[in-house]
């Protein structure tokens, strides 16, 4: 697979509703799309970035001159055997695993599209229907939050997952566990808390939460230990995840029982399939979590999705929720029994809507 030709863009776009975590409210997104040619076809990727380095140092101002300096120019021009080459071709940059991902992803696709089956398949997925849930963000009152967990549950989604930072945490889980005594609840912490909110986060335990999120430092593992050992809930890591190592000795230690899988936060499909399957062998059930992706990371994380132990419901749920136009044709569906069909045609299975991407493009650079 001689790679012809990579071109990388950054494209602005609305969010239908804003998006607030602990650490901030989204409204406009800013997504860097990667595009590999070979052979007279393309592949597409999307760098999962945020827009500014609160969810990981890693963003779109990191992202967009470590694409663009290092990683584009190491591939444009080389023959690969396929994405597995990609670690050697990456080597020599440290980190950046969200722009790297871009890339790989990209050419996970092009390899899928080459051979003509789903990208799904070729990933060696098998489920023929994926379970869905949503994350709600932080919202303005907590009367406007119950609406809105009203409208996705009626919507047919499997898993509600409330975002929580001090202040927004036991009251707000209490009131909406009343409301919704049958539910399937989650909490999201994004590393609000420390060990001294051990007690706090202990209240949690009495609202039959499937698990609490990222409690503590985004990049630990040793206090996560401390805390599972106090509290009853599961916890389950995102951010402190970085690879298959990070995973391994998450649990090892005991740091968490449920593991958040991110592809773009692991470096690519391959070490997102690398945990997926060190968690399977360990009985750690993991599911897919989002970045508020547009329709091409939606339509990569769809395809994650299908390996067999993602058990549980993920954050990967329709287009309509976030963009009011996505980037993909058709946009992402779930059914009303909340579920994703994985689709049939090559690559990822949605056909990139260039127009549209064309127009939304703030910058794009060729090499
Ligand atoms: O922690 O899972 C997270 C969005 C941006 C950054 C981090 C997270 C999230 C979400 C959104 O929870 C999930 C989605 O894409 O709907
Ligand atoms: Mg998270």
């Amino acid at each position: 697979m001689k790679i012809e030709r990579v071109e990388i863009r950054e494209i602005r776009l609305p969010l239908v509703h804003f998006f607030e975590t602990s650490f901030g409210r989204t409204t406009l997104r800013q997504v860097i799309l990667a595009e590999v040619f070979s052979g007279g076809i393309s592949g597409w990727g999307e760098c999962v970035a945020g827009e500014g380095p609160f969810y990981s140092a890693e963003c779109v101002a990191t992202a967009w001159p470590v694409l663009c300096d290092y990683l584009a120019p190491a591939l444009s021009g080389r023959d690969l055997s396929g994405p597995r080459d990609l670690p050697v071709a990456f080597q020599k940059v440290r980190g950046h695993r969200m722009a790297k991902a871009a890339l790989e992803s990209a050419l996970w696709d092009l390899e899928a599209r080459a051979l003509q089956i789903p990208l799904w398949k070729h990933l060696g997925g098998t489920r023929s229907e994926i379970p869905c849930g949503v994350s709600v963000g932080i919202q303005d009152s907590l009367p406007q939050l119950l609406e809105k967990i009203e409208a996705e549950a009626q919507a047919g989604y499997r898993k509600i997952k409330l975002k929580i930072k001090p202040g927004w945490d036991v009251e707000m889980v209490r009131a909406v566990r009343e409301k919704f005594p049958e539910i399937p609840l989650m909490v999201d912490a994004n590393s609000a808390y420390t060990l001294k909110d051990a007690e706090r986060l202990k209240e949690l335990d009495s609202f039959r939460l499937l698990m609490i999120e990222q409690p503590l430092a985004h990049d630990d593992l040793f206090e996560h230990r401390r805390l599972q050992e106090l509290i009853r809930t599961p916890i389950c890591l995102d951010e402190s995840i970085r690879h298959a190592r990070d995973a391994q000795a998450a649990i090892e230690w005991g740091s968490c029982r449920i593991v958040n899988i991110k592809m773009g936060r692991v470096g690519g499909l391959a070490e997102a399939r690398r945990v997926h399957d060190l968690c399977a062998r360990n009985g750690i059930p993991v599911w897919c979590g989002g970045m508020l992706e547009t329709g091409i990371g939606r339509a990569h994380n769809i395809a994650l999705s299908t390996l067999e132990n993602f058990s549980i419901p993920g954050d990967v749920s329709a287009s309509k929720r976030y963009y009011e136009r996505d980037v993909i044709q058709p946009a992402v569906e779930v059914s009303q029994s909340g579920t994703i069909v994985p689709p049939e045609g090559p690559g990822i299975g949605f056909q990139p809507d260039r127009p549209w991407i064309d127009r939304l493009t703030f910058r794009r650079a060729v090499f």
